[in-house]
């Protein structure tokens, strides 16, 4: 059966209806800029450059531990999975590359899937080990850790997975691996917290030993959660202090939603470019924990602030500076496909707004400690609506000028409501 795909006849038709007033915008944004001696086109190249990944468990509902309420046409595979990251790709145009998640989306045939992806101009960015849950037929389990666990037999279980998504991923062409464990105590006293950071080393040592000399690992902490009362990988100093030990290869991942709640996040990744560490990131928002909500959708300044460190760098010229950007969200009451659109461009827009700094100022007022006009330097840029820059550049690459309008319009979901059926196995109670 043919799958239906977004036409460029439609994404052309949507964008003929905006042109108009994206026209009048742009030019009007481009003489407010021009006063501010900021040229609008070096922006619509930025925005243009920039890039995001998507997370091959983002594409369908999440869920929380209460319930999952599952969407229609949701995808039923990994093949499913790329085709909705393919129309998101078309319509945003700053999507090109998909993480997996193995074993969830394991492919049976490496060399086929990366073909699949090839033909819908996707490519596959770093690859993601799970031993936070067992599998079935698994010999041993992960109920009290995986690669930092007491039992020999388990870390080695767990090494052997990791070393596995390495080897999956070359053959799909990817060029890192990111490790986040699930690793910690409910109870006080449970586990010996320097013999577990200890045995984490081990374990990583053997995954490090694995990898290409062209790949990264990537090191991912996060504050709580599954475990209540203590997580072995628990902050960024702790995944400095490894990635350190590691070697080169090794650097850390910074998920936003792995913070306390008002965690000065954007400081500790100028703290990681400095030491040369800085991985990348998982991009969402949070209100009170890991809430997984879409990136931008809560604290849109603290976006800007982030982004503000990430080209104060790029500009600097900060040597080997090439941060890997990922979403990673749980989509519990939109359709994912809209939600990841809708996040790529809150990051595009963060990105544009941060290069519209006015950097000698800042400087200069930080110089002379005038913390006023300081946070007004930044806020000037942050307050100024880019989106007929975004707009723009989507529409020179081919994309939508508005993805979600003409995603709804191409009745794209219900259509695969129908391409996709649900077994009744599915329809049963299952967290993503
Ligand atoms: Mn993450």
């Amino acid at each position: 059966m043919t799958q239906f795909e977004i036409g460029d006849g439609l994404i052309a038709e949507q964008n003929r209806k905006a042109k108009a007033w994206l026209d009048e915008d742009y030019e009007h944004l481009g003489r407010v800029l021009r006063r501010r001696g900021v040229e609008i086109e070096d922006l619509v190249k930025r925005a243009q450059a920039f890039r995001v990944a998507v997370p091959s468990w983002g594409l369908g509902t999440g869920g929380t531990r209460f319930a999952r309420f599952p969407g229609v046409g949701e995808p039923r595979d990994v093949y499913e999975k790329l085709e909705d990251c393919a129309t998101i790709f078309k319509l945003a145009r700053s999507t090109p590359a998909v993480s997996l998640h193995i074993p969830w989306d394991k492919p049976d045939d490496a060399a086929d899937l990366k073909q699949f992806a090839e033909a819908r101009g996707l490519r596959f960015d770093a690859m993601n080990s799970n031993t936070f849950q067992d599998q079935p037929g698994q010999p041993r389990s992960y109920k009290f850790g995986s690669l930092t666990h007491t039992d020999a037999e388990v870390r080695r279980q767990a090494i052997a997975h990791n070393l596995e998504c390495i080897e999956i991923g070359k053959a799909l062409g990817s060029k890192s691996h990111t490790v986040w464990i699930a690793d910690g105590g409910n109870f006080p006293g449970q586990m010996h917290f320097r013999r577990a950071l200890e045995r984490y080393l081990e374990s990583l040592h053997e995954i490090y030993k694995a990898l290409p000399s062209d790949w990264r690992i990537f090191l991912e902490h996060k504050l709580y959660e599954p475990a209540f009362y203590s997580t072995v990988i628990n902050d960024w100093g702790t995944s400095y202090y490894c990635a350190t030990q590691l070697g080169p290869q090794a650097a850390c991942l910074v998920d936003l939603g792995h913070h306390a709640p008002n965690v000065n996040i954007e400081m500790i990744v100028a703290r990681l470019i400095q030491l040369g560490k800085l991985a990348g990131f998982h991009f969402n928002d949070s209100k009170y924990g890991d809430d997984d909500l879409d990136a931008g959708s809560i604290k849109p300044f603290q976006l800007f602030l982030i982004f503000n460190e990430l080209v104060d760098a790029e500009l600097d010229g900060t040597p080997d500076f090439h941060p890997a950007y990922m979403l990673d969200q749980s989509h519990n009451v939109t359709d994912p496909i809209e939600s990841l659109m809708m996040s790529a461009g809150e990051l595009a827009r963060a990105y544009v707004q941060a290069h519209l700094v006015d950097r000698d100022a800042l400087g200069e007022y930080q110089q002379g400690n005038d913390p006023l006009m300081a946070l007004q330097t930044l806020k000037q840029a942050f307050t100024t609506d880019v989106g007929p820059i975004l707009a723009m550049a989507r529409r020179r690459a081919g994309g939508a000028i508005d993805p979600v309008g003409a995603y709804r319009s191409s009745g794209y979901r219900q259509k695969k409501s129908v391409e996709r059926p649900v077994s009744a196995a599915r329809l049963g109670a299952g967290i993503v």
